[in-house]
C-alpha cells in the first residue's frame, strides 16, 4: 500500500489553553511542537497564528515568524490556513500565502461553524485558487459538506486546480457533516479519480476516522485543532501523542510513514 501521509494541525483557531493547556500558542512554541511531531513521524504542519494572548491573527509578521521559527528547526512542509478564523475577512485569510508557503488549504464551500457561520463564496474560492496557482502553492481542499466537492470539481473546470487535487475531508464539524465510517465512505466515494485525500475528525471522531483512512489508502490529519483529547476524558500531553499513536497503528496495519520528501512527491509538490 502506498506510505502514510501525517499532518499535524497543531493549534487551530478555535482551542483555547483553558481547553488544553499544551496548546502551542508563540511562534517558538509552535514550531517547538512542530519539531516533536516531525520527530514523531509527520510530515505536513498546519498551521494557524495566535496573538500573545492567543486570539487567531492572521497578521503577516506572526506568520512569517512562525515560517521562519519552524525552518530553523526541521525540513517539514508548512501548509497556513487561509480559512482563518470565522470572523476573519477575505483579505486577511489570503495574507498567509504572499510567504509562498509549499502548501496551504482552500475551503470549498460554506457551512454552519458550531454556533458560527463559516463563509467561503464562489468568488473568494476563485481568487485563492488563482493565488495559489500563480504562486504555485499546492492547495489542500478541505471539505466540511458533500457538496463542497463539487465546488472543488467547478475549480478544477474552470483550470484553477491542478490534478491530482489533493483533499481534506473534515468531519464532525458541529453544524456540518457528521463523521460516522458511513460519512466518511461516501465521501471518499465521490472524489475525482486520482485524488490524494486526508482525514480530519473532529473530537471523538478522530481515532475511528483515522483508522479508516490507514486501511482505505488515504492520509491522516491529527492535532489539537481537531481533538484535544487523547482518550475519553484524557486531555493530551502533546501533538505529538497523536501522531505517535498513528504511526504505531499504521505500522501495525502494514502501512509505512511518508518521509517529508515523499509527501512531496506524493502530492505533485513543488520543492523549494
Ligand atoms: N477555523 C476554521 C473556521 C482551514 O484551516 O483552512 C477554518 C479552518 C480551515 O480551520
Ligand atoms: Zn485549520
Amino acid at each position: 500500500m502506498n506510505k502514510l501521509i501525517i499532518t499535524a494541525a497543531i493549534t487551530g483557531a478555535e482551542v483555547t489553553r483553558e481547553q488544553q493547556p499544551h496548546l502551542p500558542l508563540t511562534p517558538e512554541e509552535i514550531a517547538e511542537e512542530a519539531l516533536a511531531c516531525y520527530k514523531a513521524g509527520a510530515s505536513i504542519i498546519h498551521v494557524h497564528a495566535r496573538t500573545p494572548e492567543g486570539d487567531p491573527t492572521q497578521d503577516i509578521a506572526v506568520y512569517r515568524a512562525i515560517k521562519q521559527a519552524i525552518e530553523e528547526k526541521c525540513p517539514v512542509i508548512i501548509q497556513p490556513t487561509t480559512g482563518g478564523a470565522v470572523r476573519n475577512t477575505a483579505e486577511q485569510r489570503m495574507q498567509p500565502l504572499t510567504l509562498n508557503p509549499e502548501m496551504a488549504t482552500l475551503s470549498c464551500g460554506t457551512c454552519n461553524f458550531g454556533e458560527e457561520v463559516f463563509m467561503n463564496s464562489m468568488p473568494f474560492m476563485v481568487g485563492l485558487a488563482e493565488e495559489m496557482l500563480k504562486r504555485q502553492i499546492k492547495p489542500e481542499l478541505e471539505v466540511f459538506e458533500r457538496g463542497m466537492i463539487e465546488n472543488a470539481k467547478a475549480l478544477n473546470k474552470k483550470g484553477l486546480l491542478k490534478a491530482p487535487m489533493h483533499f481534506d475531508l473534515v468531519l464532525g464539524v458541529p453544524g456540518a457533516c457528521p463523521g460516522t465510517i458511513e460519512d466518511l465512505l461516501y465521501m471518499v466515494k465521490q472524489l475525482p479519480e486520482g485524488a490524494t485525500w486526508t482525514v480530519a475528525g473532529i473530537g471523538r471522531y478522530q481515532l475511528p476516522l483515522t483508522t479508516m483512512a490507514i486501511l482505505l489508502g488515504g492520509h491522516v490529519r491529527v492535532g489539537f485543532e481537531d481533538n484535544i483529547y487523547f482518550e475519553k476524558g484524557v486531555l493530551a500531553r502533546s501533538n505529538a501523542d497523536f501522531v505517535k499513536r498513528i504511526v504505531t497503528l499504521s505500522k501495525t496495519l502494514g502501512r509505512e510513514i511518508a518521509s517529508v520528501d515523499e509527501t512531496r512527491e506524493m502530492l505533485g509538490i513543488k520543492s523549494i
